[in-house]
């Protein structure tokens, strides 16, 4: 393949995406060339004998912040080798992730995620180097590796060719965003615990209606915010 989807990820940690890239599904697709993360070492573009990364904040304040001379440096160079990629950083501002966002992601000519260390990133760059900044979610993470991790795996997954099976795809398109119904595998019966009778009753009717009742009454239960707010999330 001449040029697949390829997304650079720039960290002062690289390692961290070695072991979830090579693994299952992604690994695969990987393999077969359906897409390629580029990682770039935002360290090796430090200059002085010590690789600094980081720096005291202007104001005062506790924590450091990534200083800019490194990370201007390392988003030149990904530019240059991809000047129509998507520059995202990866940050606690960002704007919440969701399905929606993948799949607009997931057209784009390419990607250049930037993963903050610190207490952020000197404001500057941003203004100057980055196009979107994304948040994975109201919570506090050490830093944006794990975060540009959900993103990859969440954007790749709707490249063409990455899931063997493509009516999966179709079929969360097209539902109204709700929670799956219960799963269950052979045995009929585990350690006391029986499979629903409906399941084992070979009606398939029967069986598409009790899944579609326990799907809303999850959805109801569990996430009503799924139910009141019809945005575009696909699953
Ligand atoms: C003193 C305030 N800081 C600690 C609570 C702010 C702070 C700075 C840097 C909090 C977290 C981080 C590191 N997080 C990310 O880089 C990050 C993130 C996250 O923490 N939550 C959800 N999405 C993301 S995307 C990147």
């Amino acid at each position: 393949m001449s040029s697949p989807y390829t997304i650079q990820v720039l960290s002062i940690f690289t390692e961290y995406f070695e072991s979830p890239l090579a693994t299952s599904i992604t690994g695969k697709a990987i393999e077969k060339g359906l897409f390629a993360v580029e990682p770039v070492d935002i360290r090796a573009f430090a200059t002085d004998k010590h690789k600094t990364t980081d720096d005291v904040p202007f104001g005062g304040g506790a924590g450091m912040v990534m200083k800019p001379e490194p990370l201007v440096a390392a988003l030149e160079f990904a530019h240059a080798r991809q000047p129509d990629a998507l520059r995202i950083l990866l940050t606690p501002q960002g704007e919440p992730f969701h399905q929606a966002l993948a799949r607009e992601l997931s057209q784009a000519p390419g990607l250049i995620l930037v993963c903050g260390r610190y207490e952020g990133v000197d404001e500057r760059v941003i203004d100057g180097w980055i196009d979107r900044e994304i948040s994975i979610g109201d919570y506090v993470l050490t830093g944006g590796e794990p975060a540009a991790l959900i993103l990859i795996d969440a954007i790749t997954r709707l490249l063409p060719g990455v899931l063997g099976n493509v009516c999966s795809i179709d079929e969360e398109s097209f539902s109204k965003p709700s929670l799956e119904y219960p799963h269950y595998t052979r045995p009929r019966e585990f350690r006391g615990r029986s499979v629903p009778d409906v399941l084992l009753s070979g009606n398939h009717k029967l069986i598409a209606d009790w899944r579609r009742a326990q799907s809303e009454k999850r959805t109801r239960e569990r996430r009503p915010d799924l139910l009141d707010n019809h945005r575009d999330s696909n699953d």
